[in-house]
């Protein structure tokens, strides 16, 4: 598969998808911040690996609404985030990050809302802070929390995986190469091959 495909990763501040990237690449080629302020302030792309022989064109975005205390500077990102998302044609893919831990309403709001800006290009999720889920199986958090995503206007059937993108040296070896895997897959096997 050509390197030349666009994937878009968007969510909230603090989500997670600098770490995803990093992880992706095998690499800490993004910069991520435990802060509550925005840590990435600028898209930017990075070249990573899908595994399989395979490899894409990541964008990295600035993080949704952070609360309370940026109600002035939401609208702003998202008129630069759809501008963004316009100007990457063509794009291959969209991968909403989302943290599993604390679900807001905002959170079902933006899926649809960016779903609906980018017509038939396939989005996906990624749910992320999941290494202390009370269950091995870290996919069970999406069955766990059907009630709360039909809630959110997230339809059950959305592709997604339920990860941890804590870097390497924060997770046990199984952990990290499982997160890792389960988000390349997730990738490779949505990512818009006709066009
Ligand atoms: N516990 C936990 N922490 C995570 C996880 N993924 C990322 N983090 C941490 O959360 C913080 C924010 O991660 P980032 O990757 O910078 O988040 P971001 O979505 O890029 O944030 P912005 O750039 O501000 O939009 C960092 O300290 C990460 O190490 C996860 O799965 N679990
Ligand atoms: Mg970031």
């Amino acid at each position: 598969m050509s390197s030349k495909r666009n994937v878009i990763i968007i969510g909230q501040s603090g989500a997670g998808k600098s770490s995803l990237i990093n992880m992706l690449s095998g690499e800490e080629k993004a910069r991520t911040s435990p802060d509550t302020k925005r840590c990435t302030v600028v898209e930017k792309e990075y070249e990573c690996n899908l595994g399989e022989g395979q490899s894409c064109r990541v964008h990295d975005t600035v993080g949704l609404e952070e609360g309370l205390l940026d109600f002035l500077w939401a609208p702003k990102v998202e008129r630069q985030l759809k501008k963004y998302l316009k100007e990457k044609k063509p794009l291959h893919l969209l991968v909403y990050c989302i943290s599993g831990v604390g679900l807001k309403k905002v959170d079902g709001r933006n899926f649809n809302k960016f779903k609906s800006a980018v017509g038939k290009v396939p989005v996906v999720m990624v749910i992320t802070n999941l290494e202390n889920f009370n269950d091995p199986n870290l996919e069970n958090w999406w069955s766990t929390n059907r009630v709360l995503l039909r809630k959110l206007d997230i339809p059950e059937s959305t592709s997604h995986v339920c990860v941890t993108t804590l870097p390497r040296a924060h997770l046990p070896h199984s952990l990290y190469n499982t997160s890792r895997e389960a988000i390349r897959a997730l990738i490779r096997d949505n990512i818009l091959t006709s066009r």
